[in-house]
């Protein structure tokens, strides 16, 4: 990361700890007076000077969360391998609301049904999903889905707000696709929280394994237009201080989309494993097989690995300055 950037997350952070971050706040007065309170010798390297925590925590979730806080956005709903196409009504709403993203960090956040990312959505392929929207906040937005689906219902026209639309998007082809608000201008929609992922099945379903879904999000805070903070699913720091607890031995498949606005790519890096990449999730043969898969805005595949041994194995972006912003996590084998 360069000094800037840090320099500008130092601040944004110690800003948004205002008086009550005594601890952020001492240390960022402290390296403004000149006084890095971080620094372990003179002559070295600066640490990151945000926050605090285990190897890779250098930023920390908002403390009344606990482990099992982002499941919502973390677990999909189960699958539902052998049900015909069926029609599946989903609602969505918008609202604009504040919300914690790292230890004393809040965001001025636009959200799908209340939280960054929204809800995680299933279906088996041709099933039809009847989305209600509604926009309950303060400006334009609308909902547009990735995929294949009657372009009448693609979703770009803004929504007023107070008003409300119903889309109805077939859900195709199987695979893993993003929905994202699309009013203008649409990256900053995007960046302030609005999009969320869309699972599609395969017929027949894909082998049992124990599944989680990991949304990449990059959150501006101070309005630059550049990132300052990164998170899987929505909290800074969440995944190093709860990793996510597989058992050795077994099948794991991750669905990951980076919706990261503002920076061209990110990544997903394992340590210590190697996965089976199916690319948008659109093919039942893996494409292939690596430690690192990149991922352009907007674009995501499915990750299938078993860690074999019990033991902790972190996973980040290999943008190296977003894993020290937020994105590191762990696996942990038990
Ligand atoms: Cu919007």
């Amino acid at each position: 990361m360069s000094l800037r950037r840090r320099d500008l997350l130092r601040r944004s952070l110690a800003g948004a700890a205002g008086a009550a971050g005594a601890l952020l706040g001492r240390r960022a007065r402290a390296a403004e007076d000149g006084h890095d309170a971080y620094a372990p010798h003179p002559g070295h390297a600066r640490p990151t000077p945000v926050l605090h925590g285990a190897y890779g925590g250098h930023a920390t979730p908002p403390p009344h969360l606990g482990a099992a806080s982002l499941d919502a956005v973390l677990r999909p709903p189960a699958a539902e391998p052998g049900t015909g196409p069926r029609t599946r009504d989903v609602s969505l709403w918008v609202n604009e609301q504040p919300v914690d993203v790292a230890h004393d960090v809040r965001f001025e956040a636009w959200t799908y049904n209340g939280s960054v990312p929204g809800p995680i959505l299933r279906a088996n392929e041709g099933d039809e999903l009847v989305v209600a929207f509604r926009n309950l906040g303060l400006h334009p937005h609308n909902v547009h889905f990735h995929g294949r689906h009657d372009v009448r219902f693609d979703g770009w026209q803004p929504i007023p707000a107070g008003g409300q639309e119903t889309y109805r998007i077939r859900a195709e082809p199987f695979g893993l696709h993003p929905y994202h608000c699309h009013a203008l201008p649409v990256s900053r929609h995007i960046a302030r929280g609005l999009y969320g992922a869309l699972l599609v099945d395969p017929p027949g379903g894909r082998p049992p394994a124990h599944e989680f879904v990991l949304v990449l999000c990059g959150f501006d805070l101070d309005g630059d237009g550049r990132n300052e903070l990164y998170a899987w699913n929505g909290v800074a720091g969440f995944f190093s201080r709860f990793p996510i607890k597989v058992p050795a031995g077994e099948l794991v498949r991750l669905y990951v989309l980076n919706m990261v606005s503002g920076d061209p790519v990110a990544s997903f890096h394992l340590h210590a494993e190697t996965f089976d990449v199916y690319r948008s999730g659109t093919g039942l043969e893996p494409d292939e097989h690596t430690d690192v898969v990149t991922l352009a805005q907007a674009e995501r595949a499915i990750l299938e690995f078993r860690l074999p041994s019990r033991g902790r194995y972190m996973f980040h972006p290999h943008q190296v300055h977003m894993a020290e912003a937020g994105a590191m996590g762990w696996f942990a084998a038990i």
